[in-house]
C-alpha cells in the first residue's frame, strides 16, 4: 500500500437532514482514515454534499424556498453534524462551489473534445398533476398512471446530450475482471459483471427542462444531470483534471450498495475517457433496514439525528460508533435494535471498561499506582503476550481487507483475553502473599501491556474512549516520544511501561443511571 491514502464517502443530497445512513458511511470512512493516519500514512478524507438536480428543486418548492437556500442551509447541517460527531474529514466538497463547477465544466469540455458526447433525444414519462418526471421502471410499476391521481402519465421526448458509455463498457468490464480488488464485496462484483454483460446503453447526461445545475459548456440551454456532476467531486476536490494530485487514484470509495452501478460503470468510463487512473477499490456496504426495508428519508423509517444524539448523550458517541461498526459483518445489511445496542454497549463496559478498571485499580492498590516490572515466566503470560504482539498485524490485515467489524472487535477480544488472564492468575490472592510479589508484578505488568495495545488498536474505532483509556494507563495517546508512526510508537511504549504512573480507574463506559 502507498504511503498516502485517499478515502471518500458519497456526497450526500442535502434535500433533508443527515440521518443514520449518512452518519454510518461517514463513521466507517472516518475509522479507516484514522487507522491509516495512525499507521503513519498521509491521509486525505473527503466527504460533502451533492446539491444539484431535480430532488433539490422539488424539495425547495415544497418548502417555498430556492434550491440554493435549501442547499446552504442543509449542507450547513451536514457540516455541523460531522463536526459534532468528531469526523476527521480533511475537506468537505459542495457541488455548488465554484472550484467544483469550473472543473466539471473542464471535464465536460474534454469529453466533448474527444467526441464522447453527442446530442440525442431522451424519452420518458411525466406526471402532469405532480409536475414530476417518472422513470421508465417506476412508470411501468405504476401501470403508466400517476401514483397520486391515477391519471395516465404523458410520454415526452426532449433533446439531451449523451455520454458514449456503451463504447467504454467493454473496457470497464475488462478492468473489473482483471482487478478483483476493484469492486468489493465480491458478491457485488459479480452482480455488476452480469449486468455489464447484458449490455449498456449510452448515458443521458443533460436536461433542457432543468435550470438548477452546471451548464453544458457548449450549450447553455442544457444543464448537466446528476452523475457526471456528482461523481466528479472525487477528483475536483483534488484540483483534477487541471492540476495533478498525489492523492489520485483514490484508495477507497466507500458507498452504499444502491449507488454501486454508477460508481462501478459510469465513473470508470468517465475516468478512462479523461485518461485518468481508476480508483483502487469501491466498497459497497449494506443498508440499515427496518422490518427488512431500507431506512430512508422517503420511507420515513430512519433513525434520525435527534435519536442518534440521544444515544450519544446517554452512552457516548464512541458507543454509537462501536455499535454501528459491530452490528454486522461489514458489507451486510444491518438492523438497528435497542437490544443489539445494549448488547454492544455492555460489551464495551463489561469487557474493555472492566478490564481497564480492574487493572488500573489493582496497580493503584498494590503498587502505589506505578506499573511494576513484568518477568513473564508461565505459559499464561507468554500466551497473552503472543496475542498482544500479534494484534497490530491482525489489525493491519483486517483494515486492508476492509473488515470493519473485525477492526472494531480485535482490541475488545484482547481485553477479553486479558480479563481471562486476570481471572486465571488471581492477583487479589497473590497480593495476600508477600512471597508472590514478583508474580503479582508480572501479572499487573503483562495486563497493562496487553491493555495498552488493545486500546491503541481501538483508537480508530473509539477515538475518545481509547485515548481516555490510554491516559488512564499513564500514556499520552499522541505522545511525540520518538519518531515513526503513532501505532508503532504506542506498541513500543507498551513494552516499556515499567514505572508508568496510572490514573485512578474512572469507569470508561459508565452505565447511564436509568439504563
Ligand atoms: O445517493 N443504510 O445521496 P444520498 C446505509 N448524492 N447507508 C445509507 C442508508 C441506509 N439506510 N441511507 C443512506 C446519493 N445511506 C447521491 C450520491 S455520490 C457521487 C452521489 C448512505 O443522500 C449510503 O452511503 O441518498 C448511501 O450510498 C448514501 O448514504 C446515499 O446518500
Amino acid at each position: 500500500m502507498s504511503e498516502r491514502f485517499y478515502i471518500t464517502t458519497p456526497i450526500y443530497y442535502p434535500n433533508g437532514q443527515p440521518h443514520l445512513g449518512h452518519l454510518y458511511t461517514t463513521i466507517c470512512a472516518d475509522t479507516l482514515a484514522r487507522y491509516h493516519r495512525l499507521a503513519g500514512r498521509d491521509v486525505f478524507f473527503l466527504t460533502g454534499t451533492d446539491e444539484h438536480g431535480i430532488k433539490m428543486v422539488q424539495t425547495a418548492a415544497q418548502f417555498e424556498t430556492t434550491p440554493a437556500e435549501l442547499a446552504d442551509s442543509n449542507a450547513g447541517v451536514f457540516v455541523d453534524t460531522f463536526k459534532r460527531w468528531g469526523i476527521s474529514n480533511d475537506d468537505f466538497i459542495r457541488t455548488t462551489q465554484g472550484r467544483h463547477k469550473s472543473l466539471v465544466t473542464e471535464i465536460v469540455r474534454r469529453l466533448l473534445d474527444r467526441g464522447d458526447i453527442y446530442l440525442g433525444a431522451y424519452e420518458g414519462w411525466y406526471d402532469e398533476g405532480q409536475e414530476e418526471f417518472v422513470t421508465e421502471t417506476t412508470a411501468k410499476a405504476q401501470e403508466y398512471k400517476s401514483a397520486v391521481s391515477g391519471k395516465p402519465l404523458s410520454k415526452f421526448s426532449e433533446p439531451t446530450y449523451f455520454f458514449k458509455l456503451g463504447q467504454y463498457a467493454p473496457k470497464v468490464q475488462a478492468y473489473i475482471e482483471a482487478n478483483p480488488q476493484f469492486i468489493q464485496p465480491e458478491s457485488k462484483r459479480n452482480e455488476v459483471l452480469s449486468k455489464l454483460k447484458a449490455g449498456v446503453a449510452d448515458l443521458s447526461i443533460s436536461r433542457a427542462t432543468l435550470k438548477w445545475g452546471i451548464e453544458m459548456p457548449n450549450d447553455p440551454g442544457h444543464v448537466l444531470y446528476v452523475w457526471i456532476d456528482a461523481l466528479s467531486n472525487y477528483i475536483t476536490a483534488l484540483g483534477l483534471p487541471e492540476r495533478p494530485s498525489r492523492f489520485w487514484p483514490a484508495d477507497v470509495h466507500l458507498i452504499g450498495k444502491e449507488i454501486l452501478w454508477f460508481h462501478a460503470v459510469y465513473w470508470p468510463a468517465m475516468l478512462l475517457a479523461l485518461d485518468l487512473p481508476l480508483p483502487r477499490t469501491l466498497y459497497a456496504h449494506g443498508w440499515w433496514v427496518s422490518d427488512g426495508k431500507k431506512m430512508s428519508k422517503s420511507m420515513g423509517n430512519f433513525i434520525d439525528l435527534k435519536k442518534l444524539d440521544w444515544y450519544a448523550a446517554t452512552y457516548s458517541q464512541d458507543a454509537v460508533r462501536y455499535h454501528l461498526l459491530r452490528a454486522a459483518p461489514f458489507g451486510n445489511d444491518l438492523d438497528f435494535t435497542e437490544a443489539d445496542f445494549q448488547k454492544n454497549f455492555n460489551e464495551l463496559a463489561n469487557v474493555l471498561g472492566n478490564c481497564l478498571n480492574r487493572t488500573v485499580k489493582m496497580i493503584n492498590r498494590y503498587r502505589n499506582a506505578v506499573v511494576p516490572e513484568a518477568s513473564p515466566s508461565e505459559d499464561l503470560d507468554h500466551r497473552l503476550l503472543a496475542e498482544t504482539e500479534a494484534l497490530p498485524g491482525k489489525l493491519a490485515a483486517a483494515f486492508e481487507r476492509l473488515e470493519l467489524q473485525t477492526c472494531a472487535t480485535l482490541g475488545i477480544e484482547l481485553a477479553r483475553q486479558t480479563n481471562g488472564y486476570i481471572d486465571a492468575t488471581e492477583p487479589f490472592k497473590l497480593a495476600k502473599d508477600p512471597a508472590k510479589a514478583g508474580r503479582l508484578d508480572t501479572v499487573l505488568g503483562v495486563s497493562a501491556r496487553a491493555l495498552c495495545v488493545a486500546l491503541s488498536s481501538l483508537l480508530p474505532t473509539l477515538p475518545h474512549k481509547a485515548a481516555d483509556g490510554l491516559r488512564q494507563l499513564g500514556i499520552d495517546p499522541h505522545s511525540p516520544d520518538y519518531g515513526g508512526p503513532l501505532l508503532e510508537r504506542l506498541v513500543q511504549k507498551s513494552t516499556a511501561m515499567t514505572g508508568t504512573k496510572v490514573g485512578d480507574g474512572t469507569a470508561l463506559f459508565p452505565k447511564p443511571p436509568d439504563a
